[in-house]
């Protein structure tokens, strides 16, 4: 029952799409054993080819291609380095009837599987050629911002989509459009954010080991795989083929967004989906093959860059948060009450853990800034921090689970990084942060969805049903901004312990 958003989810999560047992009709599938014997072929492979019959399973491949495209296709099943990483080949004649096609073959299990579609007449030295100057542009960006807006506008330069983003995902698995270019009439997605389950875990993994997928006409007919199972009654295994055709669901939802046809390619950082980059076309569109793996250098070529941009601001951010622990530390030392150091201590997290407010308790005295508690609300829940999380670094993005009473304030401030500064909740930082279906936008039009299939499968529908799942949480906190805010508490702990060594002397 797709109206019941958890059965929808796992229903979703549960579709074997890598064994659909079809592929898109833009091109022709063939599998073979390993004594060269034809397994599984696609219905039109006689057609596409020009071959007088559809070849039956147990046909010699030999019997299928001509031998000069025989040799050529071996040659690249024997150089394939990861079985299922494809090799590629352009424009071979492979029945020997003059007509040319572009190929990837991989091996899948004990099978190889050769995949091919017609050659595009477009020179592959035309696509050669965009590239150089477009990493050249990459390569001089420093901001990891600047970098996908011009990932974008490069992207829709090269393959002409009428949208084409960058969407980046939140350690929830919630995705968000951080960059576009899109042609003047489309309706900007920028700033979106996406549920998690719009994407559904197997093919949130499939996405990450193939990382190229192209529809390239999303109501097209399928062509089945023939026999759909092959020996011991299993059915082929597409997780690396780039025709696999796509779910019935991914088919619903995209048509409900008015898609047409896509590609996406996966930004993968640390072995995990960092994000994509999503082009959407709102009638078929199919890029050569060709023209589809320049593209792909460039995804490669932003991924490395992407990773040289971050790793260069997080050290830079460590630094800074370094230096401004020592200003903060002067200026205590010069007279500065703790108390009074709110807006400094503010200014030092600043950029590097961001958040909506914070609340100082220290010496008997409250100051709060932005969204946080008000005064008799944080001294109720202040013995209660200590005696529930102790006295180490605790993050939450929903304090009122582990305590109670702070549901009272959880509309302004839910999320909360907690730095303990003396034993008992005394002395105590909070930084605290709204919660997210607060601060989300979702400008989808509800009006412009075709009659759905299963509620779910509009966007709009089911990022409702994630309001729900986050309804008064907060971002999370990475670890990161935990080890700056650790830094920060060790230094203000210093201070704390003084000032209590110096108020012990006072009354001695
Ligand atoms: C696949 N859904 C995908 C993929 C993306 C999205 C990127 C993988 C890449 C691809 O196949 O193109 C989602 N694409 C988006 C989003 C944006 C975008 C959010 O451009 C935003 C701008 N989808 C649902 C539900 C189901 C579902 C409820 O919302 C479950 C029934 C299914 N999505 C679904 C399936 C796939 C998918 C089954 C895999 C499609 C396939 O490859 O067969």
């Amino acid at each position: 029952n797709l109206h019941q958003p958890e059965d929808a989810l796992t229903e979703c999560d549960r579709e074997p799409i890598h064994h659909i047992a079809a592929i898109q009709n833009f091109g022709g599938l063939i599998a073979i054993n390993a004594e060269g014997a034809l397994v599984h072929a696609s219905a039109n492979v006689a057609d596409m080819l020009g071959l007088a019959a559809q070849p039956v399973p147990g046909t010699p491949l030999a019997d299928i291609l001509a031998s000069p495209a025989l040799a050529l296709i071996e040659t690249a099943l024997a150089d394939l380095t990861k079985a299922d990483v494809p090799e590629r080949r352009f424009g071979v004649d492979l029945a020997g009837t003059g007509a040319r096609f572009d190929c990837a073959v991989h091996r899948s299990g004990a099978l190889s599987v050769i995949e091919f579609e017609p050659h595009a007449r477009n020179d592959f030295a035309d696509h050669v050629s965009m590239i150089v100057p477009v990493i050249a542009q990459l390569e001089a960006i420093g901001n990891p911002k600047e970098l996908c807006d011009t990932a974008a506008r490069l992207v829709r330069q090269m393959l002409g989509y009428d949208r084409v983003m960058i969407y980046r995902f939140h350690p929830d698995d919630s995705g968000e459009v951080v960059a576009e270019e899109r042609a003047e009439e489309m309706e900007p997605y920028l700033g979106l954010r996406y549920p998690a389950a719009d994407i559904p875990r197997q093919a949130r993994e499939l996405f990450r080991r193939n990382r190229f997928r192209v529809i390239a006409e999303m109501d097209a007919e399928a062509v089945p795989i023939v026999p759909a199972l092959g020996p011991g009654d299993t059915p082929l295994d597409l997780s690396m083929s780039m025709l696999r055709a796509h779910s019935k669901m991914h088919l619903a939802y995209m048509q409900n967004m008015g898609v047409g046809a896509s590609l996406a390619i996966a930004i993968v950082r640390h072995e995990k989906l960092w994000g994509m980059i999503s082009c959407h076309h709102r009638t078929p569109r199919l890029p050569p093959f060709s023209l589809r793996t320049v593209a792909e250098l460039l995804s490669q070529t932003f991924s490395l860059m992407l990773d040289r941009i971050l790793v260069t601001q997080s050290e830079a951010l460590r630094e800074r948060a370094r230096e401004l622990n020592d200003r903060l530390l002067l200026r205590l030392a010069g007279g500065l009450a703790l108390a009074d150091s709110l807006p400094l201590i503010a200014e030092l997290l600043g950029g590097a853990v961001p958040h909506d407010g914070l609340s100082l308790l220290v010496d008997g005295e409250y100051r709060a800034s932005g969204a946080a508690p008000d005064e008799a609300a944080f001294r109720t829940i202040a013995p209660l921090l200590a005696g529930t999380l102790g006295s180490g670094v605790h993050v939450t993005t929903r304090l009122a689970d582990e305590i109670h009473e702070a549901g009272a304030f959880a509309d302004t401030a839910t999320g909360a990084l907690v730095l303990p500064l003396s034993h008992g909740g005394r002395d105590c930082l909070v930084l605290w942060r709204r919660p997210l279906d607060r601060t989300i936008t979702w400008a989808g039009d509800p009006a412009k969805a075709k009659a759905p299939q299963g509620e779910m499968l509009q966007p709009r529908a089911s990022f409702a049903a994630w309001t729900e799942t986050v309804r008064g949480r907060s971002a999370e906190w990475d670890a990161e901004q935990c080890e700056i805010a650790a830094r920060l508490r060790r230094t203000l702990i210093e201070v704390v312990l003084r000032m209590n060594e110096e108020l012990g002397r006072e009354r001695a």
